[in-house]
């Protein structure tokens, strides 16, 4: 496959200023009339061949200016359609394809899910619709026509305003209607919808008084299941207004559920397409979780509508200049509507997680990738997550204020067009006064810094020297790195706990309470210390870096009780399981008196009733196996740490009996509501239910079972399932098939049944998920129900994935390969399960790799795995 890359960029020959697009709807063949307007570029030479994009398309008529062009003037393939000698000036071209949309499994373009017609067109699907100058950086305005059979397809939407619908002349059972939007936009964010689906309306008003009709189309139903969604759209609007100064601009706006999606949702103007997963929610079905999911996503595409589709992006290489700034605002929005720390701490935590990984192994790339052969493939944790942390880093450096004038400039300056990140930070540059030109190496280079600190105190002097580094290990493709700017937000914790305040700081830039680290190498010096304090750096995590200090335990402890910046608090307390954990990984002790001092902090968090109680559930997680995992970062055998962790968890059970009882006990009582306070109580008693469970006391099996059966809300009823099933508790089974009954009707709750079965660290779980892909519920067509088993296998459950004996890796790789023949989208993101596998013991990733191999000489296997197995064995 060819190489796309970004030094290559040009722009389009051809420019395409409207769009008509006429759209017959029938399940098998859909026939589209699409009529261009098009114009040649003053820079293009006349008679430059016209090439449209296509994707597995028929043609089946072409006129140029209202004549059918001759077989010897255009070439064409179901890829490519070529028109050789286009005319000088200005000219319409008409284009007729078919298309099959039953046939679409890959749910790219115009597909049906449950019998509503709907498309996905980023990044490439709109090709798969009509032969296009498919690229963002080619804006048009659009109007569509859709005509369907009124007895299935009652409900029409397209892009825009509705301008005229009603029934076809000469066709008694079909209709039509027609959506027209004024503002130009790339072909990725074309879309439509057809179906028999019912409707819940709404309505807001901008800041300016203009009058929006909202509405959110599901099967019909489900209506009651969109309350939430609804509302997190009004406060989306509302706080992108007071937030970021952006009002909407169209008279509707809709949000379709679909349960057959790729991804989450698709921020197509005015129609937002949605998974039904970031949708519908009410007690029974939805976690808390679930919820500030649907708030995130909801919030996540609204905001689209300015970043991404007002400034859309010139080339798929500036992807994070949508995603990554979208993220940051949404995460910004969760946290105005939540707790800020606790947010913080979840997003660093799926940072973490997600990004880490990525950023440490062969599919690392920089936020702004500078080459793909698939870019449905780039759509990442980097390009996303850390795009949106390089954005933060942004506004820590500049400061709210000059952050926000930045971005009125962005807003004013590029409105309406599809642009670069470099034009970008231009805005904040401009806005600051500030040379960004060094900060910009951090959209340019792969990998994660490591910062490692020493600190020196002289009682006498009464003075702090701290010796900072930076580098970013080798990776495939980037042997060596430049040194980043790292925005190192800091506290000096004095014996009481408060900060201290130095007299003076030498040898580095200060801004605020940041430290900014530029050279590979810095010493800074505080003054006015007289006592050693206790470090506090990288608070509310400044930057997306790993840190390491040099520092004692008892260090670490002191700010896991006292620091201010609640981040670091619970980074410590985090930090401290983890180096006890990898001192016993790696061969040191693992004798029960070393988890004293842990076992002890945990009894302070656990008493300490000053804290909000969602925070306090985070601090009380112990670190994951994932996360030890990647911390340990090679020779992995993913049983050893969890037999540690299970270790450690009893440990603190058994320590804290009563306290975590009296905790656990405390759920919120009365009426169910998905806001902060009572999510954040419920996290609380469930994560002492978590320790609970492994006390090995009868009374506790009693009450995790009791609280399954009792549990009013699905947050307490999945917590407890979890809990019976990957704890191999007597009632497991029981409590299975009470869930599957109870919950027959709802695919996103059976969802969860398949999930927590396969991320069991039983023995069996690979044959029980085995079992669950020919059980007669599991439907290898539904994205979201293969994410809840195989990929939840794959990337959920450590132990079983990578069983000593290769089975768990050649599971994942035989469905997959499966998969890649209806879906290669689901198929390679499926294979990214694979990322680290070089971190594994040699037996393991011996096999890994064997099963890599294999995958490689697969024929037939798509594009899209082609180029995860490819880079990952490189
Ligand atoms: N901009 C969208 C990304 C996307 C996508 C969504 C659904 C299906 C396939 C897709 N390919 C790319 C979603 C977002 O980030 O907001
Ligand atoms: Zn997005």
């Amino acid at each position: 496959a060819p190489v796309i890359r970004l030094e290559d960029y040009s722009p389009a020959r051809y420019t395409i200023e409207t769009v008509a697009l006429d759209i017959q709807l029938s399940p098998r063949a859909t026939q589209i009339t699409s009529r261009l307007a098009l114009r040649r570029r003053d820079e293009t030479a006349p008679g430059t061949p016209l090439v449209l994009e296509g994707g597995d398309l028929e043609l089946v008529g072409l006129a140029l200016d209202g004549a059918s062009v001759h077989r010897d003037d255009f070439t064409v393939t179901p890829e490519q359609l070529v028109l050789l000698a286009p005319p000088e000036g200005p000219f319409e071209l008409e284009i007729v394809t078919k298309v099959d949309p039953d046939a679409n499994t890959r749910l790219e373009g115009l597909y049906r899910s449950s019998g509503t017609y709907c498309t996905q067109c980023e990044a490439e699907g709109f090709r798969r619709i009509t032969y296009f100058l498919d690229r963002p950086d080619v804006l048009a305005v659009y109007t569509t026509r859709i005509e369907a059979k009124r007895s299935e397809c009652p409900i029409l939407l397209g892009n825009g305003n509705p301008v005229e619908s009603g029934p076809v002349s000469d066709k008694p059972d079909r209709h039509f209607a027609i959506w027209h939007d004024p503002h130009p936009k790339p072909s990725y964010l074309f879309a439509m919808v057809a179906g028999d689906l019912a409707c819940v309306t709404d309505r807001f008003q901008t800041r300016s008084g203009r009058a929006v009709d909202l509405g959110i189309y599901v099967e019909h139903g489900k209506e009651s299941l969109c309350d939430w969604a609804m509302d997190s759209l009004k406060r989306s609007m509302r706080w992108d207004e007071e937030v970021f100064g952006c009002e909407y601009d169209l008279d509707v706006f809709n949000i379709v559920a679909v349960s057959d999606f790729n991804m989450g949702a698709m921020e197509n103007k005015g129609l937002n397409i949605f998974n039904d997963k970031y949708v519908l929610a009410d007690q029974d079905t939805a976690t808390d979780q679930d919820y500030a999911n649907i708030e995130a996503v909801i919030a996540h595409e609204y905001f689209h509508n300015w970043t991404g589709n007002r400034i859309t992006c010139r080339d798929w290489f500036q992807l994070c200049l949508k995603e990554g700034l979208t993220v940051f605002r949404d995460q910004e929005f969760s946290s105005d509507m939540r707790s800020r720390p606790v947010k913080r701490i979840a997003d660093v935590r799926l940072l973490k997680a997600h990004q880490f990984p990525e950023d440490a192994g062969p599919l690392a790339h920089p936020v702004r990738p500078r080459k793909y052969t698939e870019i449905n493939n780039f759509y990442t944790a980097t390009v996303y997550e850390k795009g949106a942390e390089v954005v933060h880093m942004l506004k820590t450096l500049l400061g709210a204020e000059t952050f926000r004038q930045g971005m009125d400039l962005y807003f004013r300056r590029h409105d309406g067009e599809a642009t670069t990140i470099e034009a970008f930070l231009a805005c904040f540059a401009e806005s600051s006064g500030q040379d960004l030109g060094a900060f910009a190496i951090w959209y340019e280079q792969a990998g994660t810094p490591l910062v490692t600190v020493a600190s020196r105190h002289d009682a006498a002097a009464g003075t702090l020297t701290l010796e900072l580094t930076q580098d970013i290990a080798p990776l495939p493709g980037q042997p060596s790195s430049a040194p980043a700017v790292i925005p190192l937000r800091f506290g000096l914790l004095g014996p009481n706990g408060a900060d201290m305040t130095p007299t003076s700081i030498e040898g580095m830039s200060v801004r605020g309470d940041c430290l900014v680290l530029e050279h590979r190498k810095q010493t800074v010096t505080f003054s006015g210390i007289p006592h050693r304090p206790v470090l506090s750096l990288l608070r509310d995590f400044s930057a997306p870096v790993r840190l390491e200090v040099e520092e004692d335990e008892s260090d670490i402890a002191f700010r896991a009780g006292h620091d201010r910046d609640p981040f670091n608090r619970w980074q410590a307390s985090q930090t401290l399981v983890t180096r006890h954990l990898l001192r016993a990984l790696q061969g040191g002790t693992s004798a029960p008196e070393d988890s004293t001092l842990i076992s002890q902090v945990f009894g302070q968090l656990l008493a300490d009733q000053s804290l909000d109680p969602a925070f306090k559930a985070l601090a009380l997680q112990l670190p994951g196996e994932a996360d030890l995992a990647r911390e340990k970062g090679k020779d992995v055998a993913p049983e050893q740490i969890h037999d540690l962790r299970q270790g450690l968890r009893r440990r603190i059970a058994r320590d804290h009996l009563t306290l975590l009882r009296e905790i656990e006990a405390l759920r919120p009582q009365g009426s169910f509501d998905p806001g902060a306070d009572q999510a954040g109580a419920r996290a609380l008693a469930n994560q002492a239910l978590t320790f609970l469970a492994v006390s090995g006391e009868a009374d506790d099996a009693d009450l995790v079972a009791r609280r399954y059966e009792t549990a009013t809300n699905m947050t307490d009823r999945l917590a407890a399932l979890t809990l019976l099933v990957h704890e191999g508790m007597p009632a497991a089974e029981a409590a299975l098939e009470d869930f599957r009954a109870r919950h027959a009707t709802s695919a996103l709750a059976l969802d969860k049944w398949f999930m927590v079965q396969a991320t069991s660290p039983a023995g069996d779980a690979l044959e029980r998920v085995e079992a669950l892909t020919r059980h007669a519920l599991f439907d290898e067509g539904n994205p979201n129900r293969v994410r809840a088993l195989v990929h939840a296998f794959a990337t959920g459950n450590p132990v079983q994935f990578a069983r000593k004996d290769g089975a768990g890796f050649a599971f994942a790789a035989a469905q997959a390969l499966k998969l890649d023949a209806r879906n290669p989208q689901v198929a390679s993101r499926l294979l990214t399960c694979f990322r680290s596998w070089r971190a594994y013991d040699t037996v393991r990733s011996d096999l890994a790799e064997k099963t890599l191999r294999s995958l490689a000489e697969a024929e037939n296997l798509s594009r899209d795995c082609r180029d995860i197995v490819e880079r990952c064995l490189q």
